[in-house]
């Protein structure tokens, strides 16, 4: 039965990734624990992105809380409410984009279900996986939370800004990322330096312009 669900996902999930690639729209799936700092990412990203460059999903399990910083930056924004379930899935986007108007779009962010475990394995349509860690939750969590780390294109270290006061150690995270992880791209930011977003702002144009072939340079 698992399997038959799954396969039935991911036929979903690829007619998403269609869309996506016809449109030439980069589409981020955002996981991380609650209160990581997802939204916080897209908040900081949308004036180094541009707010009519991007389009967001916002998976919650209630309330459009989340929505509501979207909107207060004039980001156009869908809330969808899982109420009991821990992650989203590729029928609950697909039903995302029959209303959500991408024109003119190049990126998409679903930031997905505040959770560690649930969203990693299944596969939305997305091109990319971030995964936001913040300092205060520790520097093991690529270990004790594999699943989640192993298949992220880029970690972000978030609140950078309290290392010190939670002893995070960098060294060791990376280091954890290492055992669970070959792709382990690691970028550190911290919304009260909001240029530390800018290292994740270039990473996505390059990642753009390299998945639909545009012009770029190493
Ligand atoms: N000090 C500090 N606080 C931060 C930073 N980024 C986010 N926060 C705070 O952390 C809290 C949670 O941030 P959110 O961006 O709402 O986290 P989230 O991952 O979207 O949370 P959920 O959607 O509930 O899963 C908020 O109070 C933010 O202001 C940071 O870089 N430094
Ligand atoms: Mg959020």
């Amino acid at each position: 039965v698992d399997e038959s669900v799954s396969n039935a996902n991911d036929e979903i999930a690829a007619e998403n990734r269609r869309v996506f690639d016809e449109n030439h729209i980069l589409c981020v799936n955002l996981m991380g624990s609650p209160g990581s700092g997802k939204t916080t990412l897209i908040e900081c990203l949308a004036p180094l992105i541009g707010c009519g460059n991007m389009a967001v999903i916002q998976g919650d399990l209630e309330s459009d809380i989340d929505t509501k910083r979207m909107q207060a930056l004039k980001i156009i924004c869908h809330q969808i409410n899982t109420h009991s379930g821990c992650h989203l899935n590729a029928k609950m986007l697909s039903d995302a984009l029959s209303v959500l108007d991408l024109s003119g779009r190049k990126y998409l962010f679903i930031e997905n279900v505040g959770n560690l475990v649930c969203p990693a394995k299944i596969y939305l349509g997305q091109h990319l996986n971030i995964v936001v860690s913040s300092t205060a939750e520790g520097h093991d969590k690529p270990l004790k939370y594999a699943i989640m780390f192993m298949d992220a294109d880029l970690t972000i270290i978030a609140k950078s800004d309290l290392k010190d006061a939670v002893n995070f150690d960098s060294i060791e995270f990376l280091k954890a990322l290492a055992r669970v992880s070959r792709r382990c791209k690691t970028l550190m930011t911290s919304k009260k330096t909001p240029e530390s977003f800018e290292p994740v702002r270039d990473y996505l144009i390059h990642e753009r312009q390299h998945i639909f072939n545009e012009q770029h340079s190493h």
